[in-house]
């Protein structure tokens, strides 16, 4: 027997409520008995991993002990819609804090720690996370979870269970560095495998046609390969409710366990290789957040958790006498950009060749349980896949497309004879080229709703992406903005500031996020605005605290901290906040003596491997601040740091700290950007141009709390057709031209060449007009300046900022998407317009 750490507890009476009790008593008691049965260890010898692990065991015990009803009634219920978002990523972030604060616990779990003389904050700081997306996207997939369990809609995120997601970034000489992430290896406590609910999944081989009994023509696929998918459940509680949804995500599996005595050595071998190529399969998250790479392997991972996710909804569905007809009144299921668009062939393949529906019927339940949508208009992103390829895989998918193909044309000559073009364009064949498969094209067909994730997106898809589909079906867009999850980024990430806001104006804004508009008269108010002032210098001081120790740089928290943290490329232009940086560099090496606002500059995000002008923009970076952060000129009046490898963690201590949060992507590129509304609750003002979600975020806030600066996505396309000329813009502004000339000429460490593929792009292309901004910008940064030196006025539109930002809380979207797309209320209930 181990001491009981109850105090007042007798040391033999058992822990009753040691799986459920939420107090610091039972806590601490279920924390000890998974130390000591789990870990095997007694907490004096006990690692602070040991300590992680049998905490996160205690509290998922109380997720599933509140939530194992609604589980239940997830996969088991026999009326009524749950949702099924499917996405090949899903970037959870750490789950400790999340989850403690989503059960109400967090102190009390702080207090049980204490008990055992463990700091519950150095648990959260141990905490490794799954980085099992890129960037926004998946992301968004993870708030959006957070937000259907916390309005009670049964829903299950499906997808993949990478063995490495994002690689870590390191930053060596002022490069970037990719390691593998090793996100598995002291053990991951929040999920559990479900091996008795594998399923198959088959690759490649052929079709043939047979006759069945009934003398009706069918097909059928006799596959190459068989691959198992095995399925990893974490629990993901809403905040304050009872309701636990599901994270199923898909590990691949040989399907052979291997008899030893039946191999001789060679094949034996080769068998092991067969087990290894198939787990290749889960193994990887491929690591570009714009431009697909075409791979083989990626087209099987899409398949891969797509088959999978269909197949568990559609036996959950049949188990308790679904019919295959009535597929979609059980389940909604949205499609995370194109990356699971081959779902829609696959649910037709069931229906048609396992259940024998006819075409009709099956294509009508098909495009009632689908719907799309669409994360970006970057022509590059747009995915597709050659046709050699996808047929060599999915010979009987490949069938079935081309059928829906045929009938797609056949409508759009009904509607528009003669308009060959048009069929063209809308086709899911492109016949340009290696002919292949146009996926949003197919996403689009398979779908009864499609929808951007911000106004300006929407109408950007609809007038010229998808023009060519509002015309056939306007009725199917819509549009859904973005948002984010206010426990995990307000509440779990800025404790200062959250008690401040609860004392302020109660403790409902969480859950109803409109609520903050009570802090607005409070911004009138100085005592209230220097409590605001305190708050955002202690996570200054923290943030400073943190940047010290991961890049050896000092930074004042005095100073204005000016961020921009997201993933790195030329369209969301971290290099025009260089070229600002550079030039205020410039001006204090003109005129040591210039009055300057002190800011801190902080960049973190990482590049696409492959992408080599993404690596060069890093370099630029940390070259900038090797350049200005100590010399003797600048007096510490500017500093610049990047913070290396971002990811939801790095983003929790990031957020907080902002005064000024860059959004300064090209018009009419960032389809909506999520980051600037983490930023704008936690206090930040926003320099940023009329791009994506900042249009709707500068409206709520009012024009007046917002840095607008920039050509709009019209300005921008006129002026590009007109015959943009950056060498103009270049030579007639001197401070530009000085600032080019310096990177130019090796200023930044010496090698003239090193940027010079940075340097030749905005020169002679620019097409995303950095240097047509440029000037527009600097201006801009001038009125940021001068409004810091009102620390009064500052805090009065921080204030207001975040009181009228309950808009972007991902509450709202799912809302919207539940009345716009899914037709789902609480608990499944169908609203109008259901199927
Ligand atoms: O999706 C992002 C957009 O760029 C943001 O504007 C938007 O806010 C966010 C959520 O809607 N897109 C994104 O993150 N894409 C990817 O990560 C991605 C990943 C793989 C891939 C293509 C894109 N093949």
């Amino acid at each position: 027997m181990y001491p009981s750490v109850n105090e007042g507890e007798s040391q033999s009476e058992p822990s009753r409520d040691v799986r459920t009790g939420l107090d610091p008593g039972n806590l601490s008691q279920a924390v000890c008995d998974y130390l000591y049965y789990f870990q095997g260890r007694h907490p004096a010898t006990a690692s602070r991993n040991d300590f992680y692990l049998s905490t996160a065991y205690a509290v998922r015990d109380r997720l599933f002990q509140r939530g194992v009803q609604s589980l239940d009634a997830l996969l088991h219920r026999p009326e009524g819609r749950t949702v099924a978002y499917l996405s090949a990523e899903f970037l959870m972030g750490p789950q400790l804090a999340a989850n403690l604060v989503n059960l109400g616990i967090y102190d009390a779990m702080r207090e049980a720690l204490w008990r055992m003389d463990v700091r519950l904050e150095d648990l959260i700081e141990h905490e490794v996370e799954p980085g099992l997306g890129n960037g926004g996207l998946g992301r968004l997939a993870a708030c959006y979870l957070d937000s259907l369990a916390t309005l009670e809609i049964p829903a299950i995120g499906y997808g993949i269970r990478y063995e490495f997601g994002i690689f870590s970034q390191q930053i060596r000489e002022g490069w970037q560095v990719e390691l593998t992430d090793k996100w598995l290896h002291l053990g991951y406590p929040w999920e559990l495998a479900r091996p008795e609910r594998a399923v198959s999944v088959r690759y490649g081989g052929y079709t043939e046609p047979y006759t069945d009994e009934q003398g009706r023509y069918r097909v059928r696929w006799i596959p190459a390969e068989i691959v198992k998918g095995v399925p990893h459940d974490t629990p993901i509680l809403g905040y304050r409710v009872k309701t636990c949804n599901l994270l199923r995500l898909w590990r691949a599996e040989a399907v052979h366990s291997f008899d030893l005595a039946a191999f001789n050595v060679g094949d034996y071998s080769r068998a092991v290789e067969e087990q290894v190529t198939t787990e290749t399969i889960s193994k990887v998250l491929y690591p570009n957040d714009a431009s697909p790479q075409g791979k083989a392997l990626r087209l099987k991972q899409q398949y891969f958790f797509v088959a999978c996710a269909i197949e568990d909804m559609l036996r959950a569905h049949l188990r308790f006498g679904g019919r295959p007809e009535t597929f979609h009144k059980r389940w909604a299921a949205q499609l995370n950009d194109t990356h699971p668009a081959v779902a829609v062939p696959e649910l037709m393949r069931l229906l048609l060749d396992d259940h024998g529906l006819e075409w009709d019927d099956a294509w009508d339940v098909t495009q009632k349980t689908f719907g799309y949508t669409n994360h970006t208009l970057l022509p590059e992103a747009l995915e597709t896949w050659p046709i050699d390829l996808f047929g060599a895989l999915l010979p009987r998918h490949l069938e079935i497309v081309f059928e829906i193909n045929r009938r797609l044309c056949d409508g759009i000559r009904r509607v528009y004879p003669g308009d060959e073009d048009r069929v063209r364009r809308m086709s899911l064949v492109e016949e340009q080229g290696r002919r292949s498969l146009r996926m949003a094209n197919l996403a689009c067909v398979g779908s009864h709703a499609i929808n951007g994730v911000a106004a300006l997106h929407t109408e950007l898809l609809k007038s010229q992406v998808l023009s060519d589909w509002v015309a056939m079906s306007p009725e199917r867009f819509c549009n859904v903005t973005n948002g984010v999850t206010p426990r995990r980024f307000v509440l779990a990430s800025n404790p200062a500031l959250s008690r401040l806001v609860t004392e302020t104006i109660g403790d409902h804004w969480p859950a109803r996020l409109e609520a903050l508009r009570g802090l607005e008269p409070h911004a009138e108010d100085p005592a209230f605005r220097k409590r605001w002032r305190d708050v955002k210098r202690e996570n200054k001081q923290q943030l400073a605290a943190v940047i010290k120790e991961r890049t050896g740089i000092s930074v004042d928290p005095e100073s204005l901290f000016d961020i921009q943290v997201k993933r790195i490329h030329e369209y969301k232009r971290q290099h025009l906040n260089v070229l600002h940086i550079l030039t205020l560099y410039r001006r204090l090496k003109e005129n040591p003596g210039l009055d300057m606002v002190p800011r801190t500059f902080v960049f973190g995000g990482k590049a696409a491997p492959g992408y080599h002008v993404a690596k060069l923009i890093i370099k630029l970076i940390t070259a900038t601040g090797d350049l200005v952060n100590d010399d003797p000129d600048v007096r510490g009046r500017l500093k610049v740091v990047f913070f290396p490898n971002f990811s939801v963690k790095a983003g929790q201590a990031i957020y907080p700290a902002a005064d000024v949060s860059e959004q300064i992507s090209t018009a009419g590129q960032e389809a909506s950007g999520t980051g600037n509304m983490k930023f704008s609750l936690n206090g930040a003002l926003t320099i940023g141009t009329l791009d994506g979600a900042n249009i709707e975020i500068r409206e709520e806030v009012g024009p007046e709390n917002f840095f607008l600066f920039g050509l709009t996505a019209d300005e921008v396309r006129a002026a590009k057709a007109s015959g943009y000329n950056p060498r103009a813009v270049y030579e007639q502004n001197q401070e530009l031209r000085a600032v080019v000339d310096l990177i130019g000429s090796g200023g930044l460490g010496g090698d003239p060449g090193l940027f010079r593929s940075v340097l030749d792009g905005l020169l002679w292309h620019d097409p995303f007009m950095v240097l047509a901004d440029y000037q527009a910008y600097v201006d801009c940064q001038e009125r940021v300046a001068a409004l810091w030196r009102d620390p009064e006025a500052w805090a009065r539109m921080s204030i207001l900022n975040v009181a009228r930002m309950g808009k972007f809380s991902s509450d709202r979207s799912i809302r919207d998407y539940c009345e716009r797309v899914w037709h789902v209320g609480p608990l499944g209930a169908p609203t109008e317009g259901a199927p």
